[in-house]
């Protein structure tokens, strides 16, 4: 289904005047605080988050599923579902996929369908951490760093393909996410599996086209509870510079031990020119996939000010490419994805109005309280008018959940599709 022009702006009607005098309210003091509103509603309105394929149905623990009704049951569907995303808030205009989960059956058709929604194809995601039909290795002791030649051949001919189908459809670059590890101490060798990894990477990056990117994925645990052989930043900063100037390092929010101070890492990669990706989450505990911003907004925002900082001083860092990545098991996924996609925007919009020069100053003079008060005077300015007009500016929904609720959107995919549609892939 596609959202109807006539109805969105049926809807947008009723919340402008409401939407005119919060925004007008919050330009005014932004004005006289020296911001320029068209040129940070311009980078808003530029900042474009993919979604990954693999987001579109209900997530599942390893206790159960519990599907959503009306599901995309094949990736024509899951890119319709972008469409809707992005019709409504003007932010998702990327997909990023997942190979074997997402594998098109005809390009052309797939890109033109894309292409209609105004989505293009962002990092495609390797698979090594399932066995898939009639493979003739296993992965269940590593596939990168797995002790077995004939295993790590196997898995570095899947990245190239994986590389090849993302070239057909124009993504750029490629993520590598490893559950590479051990679960008990002394099953494996951390030095060899740590070399087997680096060398089999070198191999994928010598497939990559110049103009692509290696993104390479780190966490501490999980499906590995011992260890995992690229576990922390360092780990990935190191393996990214083995293999050249086109791998980079990528940050995912949930792939953190607890209290990680994931700005400063932030901070570090963009110095040093390595932050090539961004996966967005939250969580509570571990590797949680809860809606982005939904537990921890403030770290999200000093995240944000440390990508704004980088972004504006460090030309030697590429613009990262931003996807995200949650799960949820109990919100209707386009609802869960429209609330990240404006926990993101909200947090990048605070963050772009941290006074710069006054918190240099304010470092400078070792004025901590004032250095804490421009931070603070930022995170707790309501931009929500901000993302409304940027959304406005561009025909997307003022209130993107309330039209979808409006729209009937859920009911109409459930017509469509059917109740007891269940996404492909997962
Ligand atoms: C690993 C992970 C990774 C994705 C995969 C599907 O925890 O978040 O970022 O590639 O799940
Ligand atoms: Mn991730
Ligand atoms: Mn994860």
């Amino acid at each position: 289904m596609r959202i109807d022009e006539n109805r969105l702006e049926d809807a947008n009607k009723k919340s402008i005047a409401r939407h005119n005098e919060h925004f007008d309210f919050l330009a005014g003091i932004m004005t006289n605080d020296g911001h320029d509103i068209n040129a940070i509603l311009q980078k808003l309105q530029d900042f474009q988050v993919a979604i990954p394929s693999w987001a579109l149905g209900a997530g599942g623990t390893r206790f159960g599923r519990f599907g959503f009704q009306g599901e995309p049951a094949n990736l024509e569907q899951k890119i319709d579902d972008i469409g809707i995303l992005h019709k409504l808030t003007q932010t998702a205009g990327a997909v990023s996929l997942h190979i074997p989960w997402d594998v098109p059956s005809d390009y052309d058709a797939i890109k033109d369908l894309a292409k209609s929604h105004d989505i293009v194809f962002d990092a495609v995601n390797s698979n090594t951490f399932q066995d898939q039909k009639n493979a003739k290795e296993s992965y269940k002791y590593g596939s990168l760093s797995n002790t077995n030649s004939a295993v790590r051949e196997q898995a570095i001919a899947h990245n190239v393909d994986v590389i090849k189908i993302g070239d057909r459809l124009g993504s750029k670059s490629l993520t590598v996410w490893l559950a590479d590890g051990t679960n008990f101490p002394g099953q494996g060798n951390f030095q060899k599996a740590l070399s087997h990894t680096e060398d089999s990477l070198k191999e994928i990056y010598k497939t990559l086209p110049n103009d692509w990117k290696l993104f390479i994925e780190y966490k501490p645990y999980e499906p590995n509870f011992y260890s995992t052989v690229i576990q922390d930043w360092g780990t990935s900063f190191m393996l990214a510079n083995a293999c050249g100037d086109k791998a980079y390092t990528l940050v995912d929010l949930g792939h953190h031990l607890p209290n990680t101070n994931i700005e400063q890492i932030v901070s570090t990669l963009m110095l040093k020119g390595k932050l090539g990706g961004f996966h967005f989450n939250d969580s509570k505990y571990g590797d949680d996939d809860l809606t982005v911003g939904s537990v921890k907004p403030y770290a999200l925002f000093l995240i944000f000010n440390a990508l704004v900082y980088g972004m504006e001083n460090n030309p030697q860092n590429p613009y990262p490419a931003w996807m995200i990545d949650a799960s949820h098991n109990v919100k209707d996924p386009l609802e869960d994805l429209i609330q990240s996609l404006e926990a993101i925007q909200e947090a990048y919009a605070k963050a772009l109005l941290v006074d710069q020069k006054a918190l240099t100053l304010a470092q400078q003079n070792h004025d901590v309280v004032k250095c804490q008060e421009i931070l603070q005077d930022a995170y707790r300015t309501d931009v929500r008018p901000l993302l409304e007009k940027a959304r406005l500016n561009r025909n997307g929904a003022i209130n993107p959940i309330e039209t979808y609720r409006t729209l009937k959107i859920r009911e109409n995919l459930i017509k469509e599709r059917g109740a007891d549609s269940v996404a492909s892939g997962l």
